[in-house]
């Protein structure tokens, strides 16, 4: 009988640990070993004690499979048939640049930018004598992929040996409010921490105590470290301390959170520029500056993006929320009047709903 109980007890405890084996080979669960997720509260600067708690367990989640074109025609959006109307067939007339053009504002590519494709295009068909409107797909899709081109996309987290160390990589996430800064941080951090890289998060949004409860809970799917301050308390001096931690655990990346809501905009954009330069004071490099902008917000996010962009030394764009708008053209927008590359997209708010931007793919699911 007893050993009828042990047997089973053993039995249990092969079946498990050959379950645990497998789940963490196929990289789809997040136990980072003698590395429980840990909560450190930033100090305030006068008494400089951080303080340890143990946060709960990181989730299970599933990786992502599909590409990107199969994810942005499964999310409801790119540019939703805008395009494909306008080249039913027949003879180019002046109706047919009408019609293009108004399917390119429609779909959010903006005016200037539409016009100026719509230029080029024109210009081609004039000299190649192209009379039918069937020809105008690959012109149109072959300027849309021109510039798009030639940007790189990468995420850098490469730093400069500091004092013959070489210091953590930080990545400031900047936007207006409600874009999906705070949720990009928490997909990016788990797509990274499966990467193999070692992160800290950085409440830096320190108006509503919310904002740290959100991205706390994002860090514990995770299992990755943050350091939050106060409600209220200097967001420069959370990032400087983020920075300092994950320098002393040989971190390889802070991610910071930022508000994106002062009462004027000359104080966030101050605010901004603050936080980057106390960034690096110490170990840490600003590598990476990402804008994060609403996909549904059209040609307004445009504007406010235009100020971002102009003030905060932007490297790249992370587009959210393009599963909610039909209206992928704005991707097109970024790129010509920012200049800088859409380097993420979000394509809904579960944790694997973050993927790379793919200029070519992009271009041709706007054609399906
Ligand atoms: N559908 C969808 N919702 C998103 C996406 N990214 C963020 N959100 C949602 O947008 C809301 C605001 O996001 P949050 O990260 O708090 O914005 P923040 O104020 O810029 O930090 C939340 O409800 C998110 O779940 C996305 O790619 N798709
Ligand atoms: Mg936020």
């Amino acid at each position: 009988m007893l050993f009828a109980v042990i047997i089973a007890i053993a039995a249990v405890v092969i079946i498990g640990a050959s379950a645990f084996v497998l789940l963490r080979d196929r990289g789809d669960v997040l136990v980072l070993d003698d590395h429980a997720p840990t909560v450190l509260d930033a100090p305030a600067p006068a008494d400089g004690a951080i303080v340890v708690d143990d946060a709960p367990e990181a989730v299970i989640e599933d990786a992502p499979t599909p590409s990107f074109r199969e994810r942005l025609s499964t999310a409801r959006s790119a540019l939703g048939g805008y395009l494909g109307s306008v080249f039913s067939g027949g003879k180019i007339s002046g109706e047919t640049w009408d019609d293009l053009e108004e399917a390119l504002i429609r779909a959010d590519v903006g005016v200037t930018t539409s016009s100026s494709i719509i230029d080029a295009v024109r210009e081609q068909v004039a000299e190649a004598d192209i009379e039918d409107t069937a020809e105008l797909p690959a012109l149109v899709k072959a300027e849309i992929v021109a510039r798009l081109d030639g940007f790189d996309r990468s995420l850098s987290a490469d730093t400069v040996a500091a004092g013959g160390e070489p210091g953590p990589a930080v990545w400031l996430f900047v936007g207006v409010n409600g874009v999906g800064k705070t949720t990009t941080i928490g997909k990016l951090a788990h797509r990274e921490t499966n990467d193999g890289k070692k992160l800290v998060l950085a409440a830096g949004d320190t108006f509503r105590a919310a904002a740290a409860e959100q991205l706390t809970m994002w860090a514990e799917r995770s299992g990755v470290d943050i350091v939050r301050g106060a409600e209220g308390a200097d967001p420069s001096s959370v990032v400087f301390d983020a920075v300092e931690a994950a320098g002393a655990r040989h971190a390889d990346i802070v991610m910071a959170d930022t508000a994106g809501r002062l009462q004027t905009k000359t104080n966030l954009m101050e605010e901004l520029s603050k936080v980057r330069r106390v960034a690096e004071k110490g170990v840490g490099t600003v590598t990476e500056t990402l804008l994060v902008i609403d996909a549904t917000t059209g040609q307004n996010g445009m504007s406010q993006a235009q100020q971002f962009a102009e003030t905060a030394d932007v490297t790249g764009v992370v587009l959210t929320k393009l599963d909610g708008s039909a209206k992928g053209g704005i991707v097109i927008a970024i790129h010509s009047e920012l200049g800088v590359p859409v380097k993420l997209v979000g394509l809904g708010e579960s944790i694997n709903d973050l993927v790379d931007f793919d200029a070519t793919e992009f271009v041709d699911a706007l054609f399906e």
